[in-house]
């Protein structure tokens, strides 16, 4: 397979060239796009040194699969572009997530939604973290309603948003000074920002209505009772979500904690006697999903639930999530 990588120099870039090595993806020619800034500089990669190139719309490069780590003005202008010039796009921006001819794929849910599109959109990385946790729930229980909070780490923004927390660390800790932030809206250490993205007419943010739309796509479930508040935490790369559902069926922690122990994409940590729960510390670098403290909710009765999730925002919130859509490509360009 002939692949490019665009946005290879950025975090989720990075960990996409990474993930298509780890999982031995067939890549018979790897080629990596960035900005000008970039260009000409050689990197490190599983499939040897490579050359950063900057894409020229002009003549688009011959490619089989084309993974996109860019914004989504990028995507827009370019992703079709590659598409007439022969390869299948997986695009990690939100440009055309609610398309009705673009399948919104998280595998372990909806895998078959692909189908034959040369255009194919990766998730938000709150909502396919939450997905892979909620589709076997749903499937054993039925879901009714699901309110969602989220603690979500600074690998979210991206390269900068990693640098800025770490640096506002070291200003607080080894200087004794005030965090600066240029790319969150506040300092983030020592601190909590229920701000991501922009606010919309609402009162919702953008990426708290991400969560209710997509879910709803993935999960095939237009109507779904979901809501979600977005919180941006001190952490470096896991997102993590407390979760509520109401379920049409009556379900138990027992059984629910059954489901999860099989379900794909999910690893059940759940032993509270031994400390053992979902954090960001133990998701991180995993391509599981953890899922833990399960536990009945009083306010809805038998048909309630609470549990807690972790999901690595760069792998399963992003490279690995692109790279499990592309894995089908082969044997769907061979049949
Ligand atoms: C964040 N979830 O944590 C966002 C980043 O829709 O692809 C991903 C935004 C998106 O800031």
């Amino acid at each position: 397979m002939r692949v490019g990588v665009f946005g290879a120099t950025g975090a989720v870039g990075k960990e996409l060239v990474q993930v298509l090595g780890d999982r031995g993806y067939p890549v018979t020619e790897l080629r990596l796009f960035a900005s000008t800034r970039s260009a000409g500089t050689r990197i490190p990669t599983p499939f040897g040194d490579k050359r950063i190139e900057v894409y020229d719309p002009a003549t688009p490069p011959r490619l089989d699969l084309a993974l996109l780590a860019v914004s989504g003005e990028w995507s827009k202008a370019h992703a079709r572009e590659l598409v007439a010039a022969g390869a299948v796009v997986v695009d990690n921006s939100s440009a055309f997530r609610l398309e009705n001819d673009v399948p919104l794929v998280v595998p372990e849910v909806n895998a078959a939604a692909a189908g034959n599109a040369r255009l194919i959109a990766n998730p938000n990385c709150t909502t396919a973290i939450l997905a892979v946790a909620l589709a076997p729930l749903h499937e054993a229980f039925g879901l009714k309603r699901v309110i969602v909070s989220t603690y979500q780490a600074a690998s979210g923004a991206g390269a900068e948003g990693m640098q800025e927390l770490e640096d506002g660390l070291r200003d607080v800790l080894l200087n004794g000074g005030q965090a600066k932030n240029s790319f969150f809206r506040h300092p983030l250490p020592m601190n909590l920002i229920p701000h991501i993205d922009s606010f919309q007419p609402n009162g919702y943010t953008r990426e708290e209505m991400k969560v209710t739309w997509e879910t709803r796509k993935i999960m095939g479930l237009p109507d779904l009772l979901i809501s979600c508040t977005a919180v941006r935490v001190p952490t470096m790369r896991a997102h993590a979500e407390a979760v509520t559902i109401e379920t049409e069926r009556p379900v138990t922690a027992e059984a629910a904690r059954r489901i999860l122990s099989t379900a794909p994409g999910v690893k059940l940590v759940d032993d509270v006697e031994n400390a053992l729960y979902p954090m960001p510390l133990t998701a991180s670098g995993r391509y599981d999903v953890e899922a833990g403290r399960v536990r009945a909710n009083p306010v809805f009765g038998e048909n309630g639930l609470d549990f807690f999730v972790c999901g690595d925002q760069l792998l399963k919130g992003a490279a690995l999530n692109a790279v499990q859509i592309a894995e089908a490509l082969p044997v769907r360009l061979a049949a």
